[in-house]
C-alpha cells in the first residue's frame, strides 16, 4: 500500500481533478479497492441538537439569526430526545451519531455538561458519536474524548481565500486551531467543505491542499453540495453539476486514500446513478435520515432501497478504531488548563452577507 502524501500542490490536484473523467474514475477506484472495502458504506444519522440563532454569518447557513429563513429556533435538546432519536437511527442501520448544535463556539457549563451526556449515552448504546459544536478548547476536547466522542467535525468549508468571501465573523486559522485542539486527543477528525457556493475550481483544490496537508489527514471528510436556502446570501447559487461532485469525490480519494469520503448535503438533487458514481470514485459514507440539520435529505427507506441494487453493505460501528471509555462524570481526571480562548473576528465587509442581512431588517 502506498505511503500518504502529505505535501499536496494546489496544482497537483488541479491535474487530478481535471483529468479526462475515464482515466480519473479508474485510479480513484483503483486506490479506493487498496484501502476500503469497496461495498461497505458508513451510514451516519444527524441531529440537530441545537437549531437556529446562530450569530455567525456563515453565508451558506440557514441557521444563521441575521438572515431570514424559514428555520425554527430550538432550545438544546434532552439527554432523554437524543437517546430516543439515537435508538431510532442504530435500528435504522446508522452505525454514527453526529450531534449539531448552531454555536460558534463550546462554552463551559450547563449547556456543554448536557452535551458531554448526550455523548456518554450514544457511546454506551455502542455507536459511533460525534459531534459538531463550533469551535472548541483543547480542554473542551479533552473533555469530550473522555465522554466518549468517536469523532469530532469541523469543516475547513473552501479554500483560505474563499473562506474570506463566505464568512466574515470568524476565521479560517480558528477552523485550524480547533482540529489541532481535537488532534490533541484521540477523537478522530472529521473535516471537509461545501462547494457550489461560487467558488473557482482552484478553490476546490486549495480546500484540499489545506485538508490533505494536515498530518495525520482527517479520519473522515464530507463533501457537501450546497443547498442553497432562501433567505442565505447564497440563495441564488445554481446547483452544482453531479460531474463536480464525482471530479471532487475522486479528488479526495486519490490524495488521502484513508480517508471516509461522506457523499453529504446535496444527495436529494442527485440521482441514484449519480450517486453510484460517486461511490465507484470512492465515497464510502453518507448522511442518512430524512432530514440533514435543517434542509431534507433522502428517505431513509430509498437509501436501503438504493444500498440493495447496488450490493452495499452498511459498515459496523467501530470497524477503523476501537470504541472510545466512556469516563462518568463523578470519575473524570479532567484538569482545568487554564485556557483563554482568543477566537478571532475578522469582521471584514461581504456585500452579498451584508445585503441578506438589510432583506431581513426590512422584511420586519
Ligand atoms: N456551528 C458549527 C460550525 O459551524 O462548525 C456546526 C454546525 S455547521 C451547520 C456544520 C457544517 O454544515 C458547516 O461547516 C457546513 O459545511 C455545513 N453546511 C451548513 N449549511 C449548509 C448548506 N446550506 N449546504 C451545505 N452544507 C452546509
Ligand atoms: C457536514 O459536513 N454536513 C452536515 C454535517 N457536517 C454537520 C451538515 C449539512 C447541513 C446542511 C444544511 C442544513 O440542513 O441545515
Ligand atoms: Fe452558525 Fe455553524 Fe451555521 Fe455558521 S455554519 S451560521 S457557525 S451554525
Amino acid at each position: 500500500m502506498s505511503a500518504i502524501k502529505h505535501n499536496w500542490t494546489t496544482q497537483e490536484i488541479l491535474d487530478i481533478y481535471n483529468k479526462p473523467i475515464m482515466e480519473l474514475l479508474y485510479e480513484a477506484a483503483t486506490i479506493h479497492r487498496l484501502h476500503h472495502d469497496p461495498n461497505t458504506v458508513q451510514v451516519s444519522t444527524l441531529l440537530s441538537i441545537k437549531t437556529g440563532g446562530c450569530s455567525e454569518d456563515c453565508g451558506y447557513c440557514p441557521q444563521a439569526a441575521r438572515y431570514h429563513t424559514n428555520v425554527e429556533g430550538n432550545d438544546l435538546m434532552t439527554v432523554k430526545q437524543v437517546k430516543a432519536q439515537a435508538l431510532r437511527a442504530k435500528s435504522g442501520g446508522s452505525s454514527r451519531v453526529c450531534m449539531g448544535a448552531a454555536w460558534r463556539n463550546v462554552k463551559d457549563g450547563e449547556e456543554f455538561d448536557q452535551v458531554l451526556e448526550m455523548v456518554r449515552t450514544i457511546n454506551k448504546l455502542d455507536m459511533e458519536v460525534c459531534c459538531t459544536l463550533g469551535m472548541v478548547t483543547e480542554n473542551q476536547a479533552k473533555r469530550l474524548a473522555e465522554a466518549g466522542l468517536y469523532a469530532y467535525n469541523h469543516n475547513l468549508d473552501s479554500s483560505e481565500d474563499y473562506y474570506k468571501k463566505v464568512i466574515s465573523t470568524r476565521g479560517f486559522e480558528d477552523r485550524l486551531q480547533t482540529i489541532d485542539n481535537v488532534r490533541k486527543t484521540n477523537v478522530t477528525v472529521c473535516s471537509g467543505g461545501i462547494i457550489g457556493m461560487g467558488e473557482k475550481v482552484e478553490d476546490r483544490a486549495g480546500m484540499l491542499v489545506a485538508l490533505s496537508t494536515l498530518n495525520p489527514q482527517p479520519e473522515s471528510t464530507p463533501i457537501n453540495a450546497l443547498v442553497a436556502v432562501e433567505g442565505t446570501p447564497l440563495e441564488n447559487q445554481e446547483p452544482i453539476v453531479i460531474w463536480d461532485m464525482i471530479r471532487m469525490v475522486a479528488t479526495t480519494r486519490i490524495i488521502m486514500p484513508e480517508t471516509q469520503v461522506r457523499l453529504s448535503a446535496g444527495r436529494t438533487q442527485m440521482t441514484q446513478e449519480g450517486q453510484t458514481l460517486c461511490f465507484f470514485a470512492g465515497a464510502n459514507s453518507i448522511f442518512a435520515g430524512d432530514k440533514l440539520l435543517t434542509t431534507p435529505n433522502p428517505d431513509v427507506s430509498d437509501d436501503m432501497k438504493m444500498f440493495e441494487i447496488l450490493g452495499l453493505k452498511p459498515q459496523k460501528p467501530f470497524t477503523k478504531k476501537a470504541q472510545p471509555l466512556t469516563v462518568e462524570a463523578a470519575d473524570s481526571t479532567y484538569e482545568a488548563l487554564g485556557e483563554k480562548p482568543k477566537w478571532t473576528r475578522p469582521t471584514h465587509k461581504i456585500e452579498r452577507n451584508e445585503q441578506a442581512k438589510q432583506n431581513r431588517k426590512s422584511s420586519q
